[in-house]
């Protein structure tokens, strides 16, 4: 608790006469200007309930509370809700062993009071899930929190926080929740010398150095934070590892945040260096087959369930960009993966062995080998392998079709892997709310057993009755005061953590959630600022990739445009490789007369792909070549439609700004300046992407920019000529 809330309590507490009431009004007001909002409470903020009504209701019906249980989580779990009550209400429920207390809090295991009251049906499958049920009896009102587990009972407990701090009645609840996917992990690609690679919110949370011994108050927050929206994973450090990570100094690092977390009921995992047993156990090889090698592996997974008893497992890169691999030795990826998860499977440790590969001497476009990699494995892997799969088939884009790995692989469980850190979204510097991306993705109908097989279904296991299932967000979090660099890129966290719990859950109702326990409880605010969530990502689409354009950003650092990029050493990492401007027109052929991609995709969701009366127009240059001079469903030309939306994406800036300032006032002034500025550096930076990308794509078409429009600022020469370094995000 800080100075001022300790002050303000004090002097409540001592009485309550004028001379104090006076003073505590001198002393808000000397703290709120001196404090300022960084943003570091992120929607765990526990400010007194602004709404008195509201509040006296909750008071009244929250004044006693009996919660059973005492184990570590268990006392998290009662912390928690003693500083939210604390700060929400002002005030605690008195601790009670009464079976009519106002809250009961437990499990049927060690509360007999929810063991009377809760019916083993529906306890049923509830594996981490909770309870929170609202009893009416001779007039008196109780409300239950059970789990068949404690970190149910915590994961309830936060369901109730989240209910107050949204200001939801709490008069008839009927809650009962179930994570719909068993591992949903956080990736930090964090380097051992504290830098984050795609990192634009400062610098590794982890203190490495001062690891093990010293293990800083952040490292509780971030897992109390996680914890609240379902998260029960992190993966440590970079896909792109450092074999010293597995030494053991490093490894009692990770044990002591390992520590950290596990009350919080969140497993540590690492990433493993393929080439780990030569780099740092001396072997001659990698080869997964060579028992030496299986041999090291054993050993080191053991030593690691030493130090970690509850390790999660790794998370591999392997044969991609670079990275070591099995194929090093003429092994497949199954042979890797498998090889590990035989290591980990006495310790009950999982693989999620990464699908994202391709090479630049495969003569096939990037987009399809993935697949052409890892479907002929499918049913190949060992029952503790996750496939992790990027949404899209090229690289976290703003907009990608979904992977046509997803509903390709009935018997291999395959894991969802989003990207929450913007490296193709503008950087710490843009407002994008990812909701709506991942919602677009998980809902997305993947055909494979017929219409309404959604990506969804295939990750929560639903499709083809997998019990192993996970999602990973590649963490957008780093040493900034506020996490993740823009405030609103705190709500990619937060929504990844809440559609991982339950994908069934819309992006708008997560927005408002959000924007309730982040910002204000105030319904026109609310509205305005939701309406610009809602609509960000698709805006960045708009002045960024319209109409399905792909990987078209500057080359290596990703800031800002370069659809001129050309000699890049190798033809996938340009631009030129993925639009495909001429003369004629833009945009990739993955038809059949192109890559033929499409036909990756089961028949009925490439049919749609592939007919250029039905395709999304969102889809079109993804998957077909068009004119220049086509018609569109809206009546426009290719040329003018692109156009027009490069012009509305950087309008929409505009009017996010003027959305924003109609805020003033409603949230407090730190925040709203912050966002304001950021705002701002969007808007220029809109306008630079739109002005580039318009007048390169037109040395192609040779048509003009319609008169009504704002002309670019510049020539195409500038842009082209723009130099940038020390950009976030890489090694320079
Ligand atoms: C960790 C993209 C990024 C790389 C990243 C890679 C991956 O290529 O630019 O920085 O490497 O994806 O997902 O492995």
């Amino acid at each position: 608790m800080n100075l001022f809330k300790q002050l303000q309590r004090r002097l409540k507490s001592v009485n309550r006469n004028c001379v104090s009431m006076c003073l505590t009004l001198v002393i808000t007001l000397y703290y709120s200007s001196a404090f300022s909002e960084t943003g570091y409470r992120l929607w765990m903020r526990y400010d007194r309930i602004e709404n008195n009504k509201q509040l006296e209701q909750y008071r009244s019906q929250l004044q006693t509370i009996n919660f059973q249980g005492h184990s570590i989580t268990a006392q998290v779990a009662k912390k928690e809700i003693s500083s939210a009550f604390n700060g929400l209400l002002g005030t605690e429920p008195k601790v009670t062993l009464s079976s009519s207390a106002s809250l009961l809090i437990g499990t049927p295991e060690n509360s007999p009071q929810i063991k009377s009251l809760i019916t083993p049906k529906e306890l049923l499958n509830l594996s981490d899930g909770y309870l929170v049920k609202t009893f009416h009896n001779k007039g008196q009102q109780q409300i239950v929190i059970a789990g068949l587990t404690e970190k149910g009972v915590l994961y309830g407990v936060f369901h109730l926080i989240r209910l107050m701090k949204t200001q939801q009645s709490l008069s008839a609840l009927t809650i009962r929740e179930i994570p719909s996917i068993k591992n949903r992990v956080l990736n930090h690609w964090d380097n051992l010398d504290g830098t984050v690679e795609r990192g634009y919110a400062g610098t590794s949370l982890w203190e490495w150095h001062k690891l093990p011994g010293f293990t800083q108050t952040r490292y509780t927050d971030y897992a109390r934070a996680n914890a609240s929206v379902g998260i029960n994973g992190t993966v440590l450090n970079n896909v792109n590892a450092n074999a010293l990570s597995l030494t053991k100094p490093y490894l009692l690092k990770a044990a002591a945040l390992a520590n950290v977390f596990r009350p919080y009921g969140i497993k540590v995992y690492l990433s493993a260096r393929f080439s780990s047993p030569i780099e740092i156990g001396g072997l001659k090889t990698a080869d997964p087959l060579d028992p030496e090698v299986k041999r090291w592996w054993s050993m080191k997974v053991k030593e690691i369930y030493a130090y970690i008893p509850d390790f999660g497992g790794f998370l591999v890169k392997a044969n991609s960009e670079g990275q070591p691999g099995p194929q090093n030795y003429g092994r497949s990826h199954a042979d890797g993966a498998n090889m590990l998860a035989d290591a980990l499977a006495p310790f009950d440790g999982i693989v999620m062995w990464r699908a994202f590969v391709y090479d630049d001497k495969v003569p096939d476009d990037r987009a399809k080998q993935a697949y052409n990699e890892f479907k002929p494995l499918d049913g190949k892997f060992r029952a503790n392998v996750l496939v992790q799969v990027k949404n899209g088939a090229v690289d976290f884009q703003p907009r990608e079709p979904f992977h046509p790995l997803f509903g390709a692989m009935p018997a291999t469980p395959l894991m969802m892997e989003f990207q929450l850190t913007q490296e193709y979204l503008g950087f710490s510097t843009h407002l994008a709310y990812l909701g709506t991306l991942f919602k677009e993705t998980l809902a997305a109908d993947t055909y494979a057993k017929g219409k309404g097989s959604t990506v969804a279904d295939v990750v929560t296991g639903k499709l083809d009755q997998h019990q192993l299932t996970g999602i990973a967000g590649v963490a957008n979090i780093g040493s900034d005061v506020n996490w993740c660099g823009h405030p609103f890129a705190q709500s990619n966290w937060y929504s990844f953590g809440r559609m991982a719990w339950n994908p069934g859950l819309s992006a708008t109702a997560v927005a408002d959630e959000w924007i309730r326990m982040t910002f204000t409880n105030d319904i026109n605010a609310i509205a305005t600022i939701k309406e610009m969530m809602m609509g960000s990502r698709e805006t960045i689409v708009n002045y960024m990739t319209p109409l399905g354009l792909h990987h078209i950003m500057a080359r290596n650092h990703h800031y800002g445009p370069g659809p001129w990029v050309k000699d890049a050493g190798r033809a996938d990492w340009t631009s030129v490789y993925y639009h495909k401007a001429d003369a004629v027109g833009i945009g990739f052929d993955r038809t059949a007369t192109g890559s033929n991609a499409i036909a990756q995709y089961s028949p009925d969701a490439a049919r749609e792909f592939a007919d250029l009366a039905n395709i999304p127009d969102k889809y079109l240059l993804w998957f077909h070549h068009v004119k220049w001079s086509d018609k569109l469903r809206s009546g426009n030309t290719l040329w003018d439609e692109l156009v027009s939306h490069y012009y509305l994406g950087v309008r929409d800036v505009a009017k996010m700004q003027s959305q924003w300032k109609a805020m003033a006032g409603k949230i407090d002034e730190d925040r709203f300046k912050e966002v304001a500025e950021l705002l701002e550096i969007q808007h220029e930076e809109a306008k630079w992407w739109r002005d580039a990308c318009v007048l390169y794509f037109q040395s192609f078409s040779g048509l003009p920019i319609p008169a009504s429009y704002e002309k670019p600022a510049h020539d195409l020469a500038y842009y082209e000529n723009l130099r940038f370094y020390f950009v976030p995000g890489i090694k320079n």
